[in-house]
């Protein structure tokens, strides 16, 4: 085919494109009112704008036959793509100007674009972000994942509590996928393994009666920023084979071939919407296969396709990064393809297997760590828990060599626990299995090290590692913030957008006043824009004068949204009892999704709710203090919060919060930390200096040493404030047509095995708080703390944590694409 002659970036050339887009592909006209078929309509033309350089970069990948890294992960949570695509292509101002010729508005169309909200929060986020740097680095990284019909639920809130709605992402049409049916894969469930013996005698294995299921790939563009490159992210979706429709019903068994058809088209459906893991859940455990199986089997398929069925150099050109262990079964989906499918013996793929896989650790918490029962996987894998088992019989020989007689040792480190049902940790099976293993903040590698993977380090030192986690300014900067990036940009350039580290150029400008005073007009702004979608979501009026502290993540006892609570109900205490010498007034904003079946995170929602109404509603908090909680918190809302902030609140116990990315995310805003030594905080803290964080709490070993004799009931009664704010909770003054709603809440906070020592930290809590506040009044002073947190925000770019992935890890050169002609 010859070449067609490449879209122009120019203004005429997006808006006589929309135009056609709008009449032709959509068959649209003037008397349509709704704004939806325009954004459909600049969407298109900006996709057309990708689809030259999504080609050209593959080309180049293919002709270059690189080495090349696969992430694969359950979740990706994307956000809005339109705004992200049109930065990096560079065509914003282009794009604005076209719109204003024919009479619509940015803001307006990009506002018709749902989330696509494939992820819970951190995990999935991270993931974004990644794949936005490995297309800005030019690096060949395919993100692997699954196309969820239903993605993390919508929030709303009735009368204080929440109530999850589903997510039809899909209703109106995704312009950002393009499906590809030619790369459809099968995948197999069920059914026996059986040995058989060639004519050479050597033993093979198949896998037979299976119930096959199909994988449809859904390919994404994710386009580098101004580069050229534009890389993909594959979905996989499930869907029924043909035998459903002929096989069992020409057998008379018309509903079963129904009801099996339906349930391999369920397979993707939805977005399991806990952020900790789900306990032995069948069709997560098929989920987790699906996505490993089909992506492992594109990946064969591709490299027999261009390098026939030598695999000698496999392993030198091909690596799989495991996010978190959920698609950890591709260790053992790996070692089946390359012996019962390509024929190879244990011995030369576990060399292949063990040299690709890499897996990433998100979490400290022993209870999140997956673990599925053996029957279920010996039902649903019967092949592949076989594998399992002849990887763990062959690492227990190691460990066996290595500590002769120690059984204790081994029965620790056995990828098969042995309780009174087996179940596969599989945590365990992804270090064995892979030739790296890493954390996600020094803190978080460290304590990994210390403690949960304490024997594997011992064992094998050299696989353990930390990567810093990030997060990507092209969007959690340069496209929610304009007015910070336009200050920002006409006082040191552009360049930081793809060199973060530039930023540190900022630091002398904040001794500059008349320069401190246009960041804190940008602010400003900024704070009136969160202030209007505080009042449209929750019906809260926030003055923008006021000083804006927020805390946005997921609900989880471990993050403490109760302790910020407790604080929000201190200050109202102050407030009626006449103590306001000193007083900052302070807007606090919390927003965040509880799993649908963890009842002590919805209590807090609805506790957060109940206090927020008592306190807007009294008047003597006027102008003194708001609290609102802040309904379906997700990316795109985020993109409006982290710019408006002034406060950011990472308070989780210390050891607890494996790195967190809000809080890069705020800081690159210019919103100061309060926060514990905990994650990636203690690395924010370094960045910016200690006068530049407000710290408190705990550390992580003084929580370990505190375990056993806590006496939250004594440090209550020794301290009138936390005193007064119990005894209001305990006297209903929020739940006063509700009685006893709060009683869990009070005896979580009251009990000596509370793991996440909300009394504890209260006190110092507090003090941070009102050094904080005090810090607020001088305007100025805070204004440079702002500036030196946004300057020295550099390190949590994503692009230097994938920097260090590809020269750690992966091994990876940057490639560039074919020029566009
Ligand atoms: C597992 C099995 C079954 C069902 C659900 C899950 C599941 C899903 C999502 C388990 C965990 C998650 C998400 C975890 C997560 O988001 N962790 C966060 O990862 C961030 C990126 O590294 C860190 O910054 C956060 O500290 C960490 O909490």
């Amino acid at each position: 085919m010859t070449e067609l002659p490449a879209r122009t970036l120019d203004a005429d050339g997006l808006a006589s494109d929309l135009r056609r887009h709008y009449s032709h592909t959509l068959g649209r006209d003037k008397y349509c009112t709704t704004p939806h078929y325009a954004y459909q309509a600049l969407a298109l033309t900006v996709r057309d704008r990708l689809m030259d350089r999504w080609k050209n970069t593959n080309y180049a990948y293919i002709e270059q036959d690189s080495r090349r890294a696969y992430y694969l992960s359950l979740e990706y949570l994307m956000g809005r793509a339109l705004g992200n695509a049109m930065l990096n292509l560079g065509i914003q101002d282009a794009a604005t100007q076209a719109l204003g010729e024919l009479g619509l508005v940015m803001e307006e169309l990009a506002d018709c674009e749902r989330d696509a909200g494939l992820g819970n929060g951190g995990l999935g986020r991270l993931a974004a972000c990644f794949l936005d740097s490995c297309a800005t680095l030019q690096l060949p990284v395919i993100g692997y994942g699954l196309r969820y019909e239903y993605g993390m639920f919508r929030q709303e809130i009735a009368d204080g509590h929440q109530v999850e709605e589903p997510d039809h992402w899909l209703r109106n049409g995704h312009v950002w996928e393009l499906e590809r049916p030619e790369y459809t894969q099968r995948i197999q469930f069920g059914g026996h393994t059986e040995s058989w013996t060639d004519e050479f005698g050597k033993l093979h294995v198949r896998w037979l009666n299976t119930h096959d299921v199909l994988a449809v790939p859904y390919d994404v563009p994710i386009p580098g920023y101004r580069n050229g490159t534009v890389n993909t992210l594959r979905l996989w979706k499930s869907a029924a084979t043909d035998e459903f429709d002929l096989g069992e019903f020409n057998a008379g068994s018309y509903t079963e071939s129904v009801r099996a058809k339906n349930d391999a088209e369920h397979i993707t459906m939805v977005l399991y919407p806990n952020d900790a893991s789900e306990s032995g859940k069948e069709l997560r455990l098929k989920q987790q296969y699906f996505l490993a199986s089909a992506s492992l089997q594109d990946v064969l398929r591709h490299w027999i396709k261009f390098h026939g069925s030598d695999f000698s150099q496999f392993a030198e050109k091909n690596c799989f990064q495991l996010n978190d262990t959920h698609p950890t079964i591709a260790v053992a989906e790996l070692m089946r393809l390359l012996m019962d499918v390509n024929g190879m013996e244990w011995e030369d793929a576990w060399g292949i297997t063990s040299r690709t896989m890499a897996y990433t650790n998100h979490t400290l918490l022993p209870e999140a760590l997956e673990k599925w029962p053996v029957r279920l996987f010996r039902r649903l894998l019967p092949r592949l828990l076989d594998i399992i088992f002849e990887i763990n019989a062959r690492f227990l020989k190691q460990v066996a060599q290595r500590w002769p007689g120690d059984t204790e040792r081994l029965a620790r480190m056995s990828i098969i626990e042995e309780n009174h049902e087996q179940m596969v940790r599989m945590a365990y099976l992804a270090i064995v299995g892979s030739y790296s293993v890493n954390g996600v903040a020094a803190l978080h590698s460290q304590l990994l090290t210390e403690g949960l993977f304490r024997d594997f380090y011992e064992l094998w030192p050299d696989k353990f590692n930390n990567k810093t986690n990030g997060v990507t300014q092209r969007r959690w900067l340069a496209a929610c913030n304009p007015g910070l990036s336009r200050l920002i940009t006409e006082s040191i350039g552009g360049d930081w957008v793809s060199d973060l580290a530039q930023l540190r150029r900022l630091l002398p400008l904040a001794d500059d006043a008349l320069f401190r005073e246009r960041w804190r007009t940008v602010k400003f702004d900024n704070k009136v824009r969160l202030a209007a979608l505080v009042q449209d979501d929750c019906g809260v009026s926030f003055d923008p004068e006021m000083m804006f502290d927020v805390q946005v993540k997921r609900i989880h006892e471990y993050k403490r949204q109760l302790l910020n609570v407790l604080h929000v109900i201190h200050l109202y205490d102050r407030i009626k009892r006449g103590d306001m010498g000193d007083w900052t007034p302070r807007a606090v904003l919390i927003g965040g999704k509880a799993a649908p079946g963890y009842a002590m995170a919805k209590r807090i929602i609805k506790l957060i709710n109940n206090v927020a109404d008592v306190i807007n509603s009294d008047p003597d908090t006027f102008g003194l203090l708001r609290l609102a909680f802040l309904p379906d918190y997700r990316v795109s809302a985020m993109e409006v919060i982290c710019p408006g902030t002034d406060l950011s609140e990472q308070i989780s116990t210390a050891g607890k919060e494996a790195s967190g990315t809000g809080n890069m995310k705020f800081m690159m805003n210019g919103a100061i930390t309060i926060g514990t030594l905990d994650g990636a905080n203690i690395e924010i803290r370094e960045e910016a200096g200690e006068e530049n964080f407000f710290l408190f709490g705990l550390t992580a070993a003084e929580v370990e040493a505190l375990r056993g004799n806590y006496d939250p009931n004594a440090i209550i009664a020794a301290d009138a404030d936390l005193m007064r704010v119990m005894a209001l909770i305990e006297a209903g003054q929020f739940n006063q047509l509700e009685p006893g709603i709060f009683d869990s809440i009070v005896h979580a906070i009251r009990n000596p095995h509370d793991p996440w020592l909300v009394a504890a930290d209260f006190r110092s809590y507090v003090d941070a708080q009102r050094r904080a506040a005090a810090a607020y009044r001088d305007q100025d002073s805070w204004t440079r703390m702002s500036i030196i947190n946004s300057a020295t925000s550099g390190k949590f770019s994503t692009d230097r944590t994938i920097s260090e992935y590809a020269a750690d890890i992966w091994k990876l050169q940057p490639l560039a694409a074919y020029d566009v002609k």
